[in-house]
């Protein structure tokens, strides 16, 4: 590497390659702001094994076979595992595309024991972005309380504020996968960025952007290409159309500084955790919004419900730039 990695910011990544999660990571490891000195996977779009395998495939295919993976948990914090969305993401996570086997293994620690280690190597600087169900997070606040203090902030992308949820009428899927984590995860003495469906969904990737990165010259960024094919299926009963929202890219995006937000007050929120119709619901309080959303004094979970500007042109921008590293 050419950079100097003192002057980029070191974010560790959770997720659940899944196919906005492998745009976001592209998306990433394009970014001169920050450094990805981590990653771990978890059980949500695929299981946690097969979320690792895809992403050091996807790594390879970068050319950042260097960047540390490690399995995080199988099951939720309540609960087991559910097997997946094969008909969102395909059979593998990545759209039924076989991407080159990358040949690389997982770390031998845990996710969450990646996310400790990292949070004393980076004491300060850490910024935490989880882009799937919370569960490492929340496991790593167990294992160790101090981590909180250690970590300069925590991005996630989940919840819905004031529109509704995309698994059940009020839950989105990262916190309807894990609603014990989110609840540790929002709960937590840390700074979090919540960056709900509100957003997510105002940012749509068109058929116009996917052909862009067909028609790219690196392999990572055609490899995307073709593993959205299955994403833009699914997103036909949403939008009407093939395309797909952002979810994971903007959560990422607002990580590296590339979007900002221009509207994201603190206020309280507090995931349902009971087994009613409510369960996975982020209650965000947001009322006196008639009269300006302000900070509410002392709170640390900040809800993003509008950003600068939309993000799929910066996003195919910086994929396509991406050259490996030699
Ligand atoms: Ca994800």
């Amino acid at each position: 590497m050419t950079s100097t990695p003192t002057t980029r910011i070191p974010v560790y990544l959770d997720c659940d390659t899944g196919i906005d999660d492998a745009l976001a990571l592209a998306y990433l490891l394009a970014s001169p702001e920050i450094d990805l000195v981590g990653i771990g996977s978890v059980s949500g779009n695929v299981s946690a094994a097969q979320g690792a395998v895809n992403t050091l495939d996807l790594l390879a295919l970068a050319g950042r076979p260097d960047v540390p993976v490690a399995v995080g948990a199988h099951h939720p914090v309540a609960g087991e595992f559910d097997g997946g969305v094969p008909h969102i993401h395909g059979r593998n996570g990545v759209g039924n595309v076989d991407l080159p086997p990358s040949g690389l293994e997982p770390v031998a620690e845990s996710a969450a024991e990646l996310l400790i280690r990292l949070s004393h190597q980076h004491e300060g600087e850490l910024r935490v972005l989880a882009i799937g169900p919370f569960t490492n997070l929340a496991e790593a606040l167990r294992i160790d309380a101090g981590l909180a203090g250690r970590v300069h902030g925590v991005t996630v992308m989940g919840g819905a504020a004031l529109t509704p949820g995309n698994v059940t009428p009020v839950a989105e899927a990262n916190v309807w996968n894990d609603p014990e984590a989110a609840a540790e995860v929002v709960g937590a003495d840390w700074d979090v960025t919540l960056v709900p469906l509100d957003v997510t969904e105002e940012n749509v990737f068109e058929e116009s952007d996917r052909e862009a990165l067909l028609a790219a010259e690196t392999p990572l960024a055609r490899a995307l290409g073709e593993i959205l094919d299955v994403y833009f299926d699914f997103y036909v009963v949403v939008y009407g159309r093939r395309s797909c929202a952002l979810h994971d890219p903007l959560s990422a995006a607002l990580v590296v500084g590339g979007i900002t937000a221009t509207k994201a007050p603190a206020v309280p929120i507090v995931v349902d955790t009971t087994q009613g119709p409510g369960r996975g619901q982020t209650i965000c309080d947001l009322r006196g919004q008639r009269m300006g959303t302000h900070d509410r004094v002392g709170r640390r979970t900040r809800v993003v419900l509008d950003t600068d500007r939309p993000l799929a042109e910066h996003l195919v921008e910086r994929i396509l730039a991406y050259r490996p590293a030699v």
